[in-house]
């Protein structure tokens, strides 16, 4: 392993639970979360792990979903799903030989009804209907699931404010698409609305990057009326790609016009380019904004051969991201969210988790690994990046791009 910045003596906090990686969206569906316990497996066997303090992810409780979401909706969500939880422990039990629901469990449940009842909420007939989308499924502990991803972005958030780490991890959050009351796009709970609120609790200004190759309409929605968060995204945009939302001119609204930026590109964007878009818009967004925090969503489908994604970054043009980011010193969290070819996903988050730690990890995939045959033919960290592939985007409609967001970016005040 080598060092690659002088800074090594940042605290990372890492948060994992082996359980989030358990719950399937449906066979067919794209989103895995396999590949958060394929990605914590490569963390452990490069031993990076013992390099940070690690901790268990617990679930959110039902007051903290509440700080961003409708009481409606996470009732509707969680008693909808406290079925398919007893569902969820009667197959863990008869699978693991156990006759009775664990205490706690019963425990939980008796709460979640108690809550509903104080929110004088209808429980019956609910308007939400999270099943009736093959974006959004319903599936055995589901709301298990958001509570285990929203309660590891909350505390990144809480890791940072107690001067705990100065770099946190959740690559099972950066849930970027759900709303209020709403879920969308693979995501039900947004754990970064959530982990940001956190900080606002503290700090002033806290921007939000998002690499991932879908918009971060979700996280731009909640705070589009606001100054206190930035929320800047680049991502594939054009011919119906998913959501549709995030024009260069969607800038915010009210006091909050000018803190919502958008980066659209079209498919095929490669390394170079990316990556000097990038650093022309976070060197210019982090001079005028000043924020105290970042927060970092590090989608892997940006990556070349994603399932859905369309853009050809290597993992190494991705990872300069988030070193760069890195460099400017200031507390950060990194959290996860797309990406569909779960051999590259497991990768690039290893790979990153070793750039927060200032360490670039060895080209060879550790033997060990019980995933190792995912990484076949060449069991290698980086994957070959197809040159065939055509950058859709002229290199003057990127200048214009940067131009117009710097344009944007002068009306903020200093
Ligand atoms: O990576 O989906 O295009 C963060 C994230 O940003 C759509 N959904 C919706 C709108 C109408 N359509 C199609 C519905 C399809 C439902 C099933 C798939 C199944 C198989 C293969 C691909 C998809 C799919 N769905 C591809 N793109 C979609 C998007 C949602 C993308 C969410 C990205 C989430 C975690
Ligand atoms: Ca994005
Ligand atoms: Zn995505």
């Amino acid at each position: 392993m080598i060092q690659t910045d002088s800074d090594s003596s940042r605290r990372v906090a890492y948060f994992y639970n082996r359980f989030i990686g358990k719950f399937q969206y449906g066979k067919e569906h794209p989103m895995k979360p396999k590949r958060i316990i394929m990605a914590h497996n490569l963390i452990v066997n490069y031993g990076l792990f013992r390099q940070m303090d690690v901790y268990l992810i617990r679930e959110a409780q039902l007051q903290e979903i509440g700080k961003f979401h409708d009481p409606d909706y996470i009732i509707y969500l969680s008693q909808f799903m406290s079925q398919n939880k007893i569902n969820f422990v009667k197959e863990y039990c008869s699978a693991n030989n156990e006759s009775v629901i664990p205490e706690n469990l019963l425990e939980e449940f008796k709460l979640i009804i108690k809550w509903s009842q104080q929110q004088k909420v209808k429980t019956e007939n609910s308007e939400f209907k999270v099943g009736d989308s093959p974006d959004n499924p319903t599936f055995s502990g589901l709301f298990s699931y958001c509570q285990l991803s929203s309660g590891a972005s909350i505390d990144c958030a809480h890791s940072i404010l107690t001067g705990q780490a100065d770099i946190a991890i959740n690559w099972s959050g950066g849930l970027h698409h759900a709303k209020k009351k709403e879920a969308s796009g693979f995501c039900y709970i947004n754990d970064i609305v959530l982990c940001i609120l956190e900080l606002l609790r503290v700090y002033v200004r806290v921007l939000y990057v998002d690499i991932d190759c879908h918009h971060g309409d979700g996280v731009e929605e909640a705070f589009y009326l606001t100054n206190r968060v930035m929320t800047l995204s680049f991502h594939q945009y054009g011919d119906d790609f998913y959501p549709g939302t995030g024009q260069l001119n969607s800038v915010g609204v009210g006091v909050g016009r000018y803190y919502s930026v958008n980066v659209p590109m079209k498919p095929g964007m490669s390394d170079q380019p990316y990556i000097e878009m990038f650093k022309k818009i976070t060197s210019r967004v982090m001079q005028v904004y000043r924020p105290d925090c970042i927060v970092m969503q590090c989608g892997a489908d940006s990556l070349s051969q994603d399932k859905l994604g369309g853009f050809n970054l290597s993992i190494k043009g991705h990872g300069a991201c988030v070193q760069y980011m890195k460099q400017f010193g200031i507390p950060m969290i990194l959290l996860g969210g797309g990406g569909y070819t779960i051999q590259n996903v497991s990768r690039c988050w290893a790979y990153e988790t070793g750039i927060a730690l200032g360490q670039q990890i060895d080209e060879a995939i550790p033997s060990n690994d019980i995933y190792y045959d995912y990484y076949s033919p060449d069991y290698l960290l980086h994957f070959p990046i197809k040159q065939n592939v055509e950058n859709r985007n002229k290199t003057e409609d990127l200048n214009k791009i940067v131009s117009t967001v710097y344009d944007y970016l002068s009306h903020i005040e200093n």
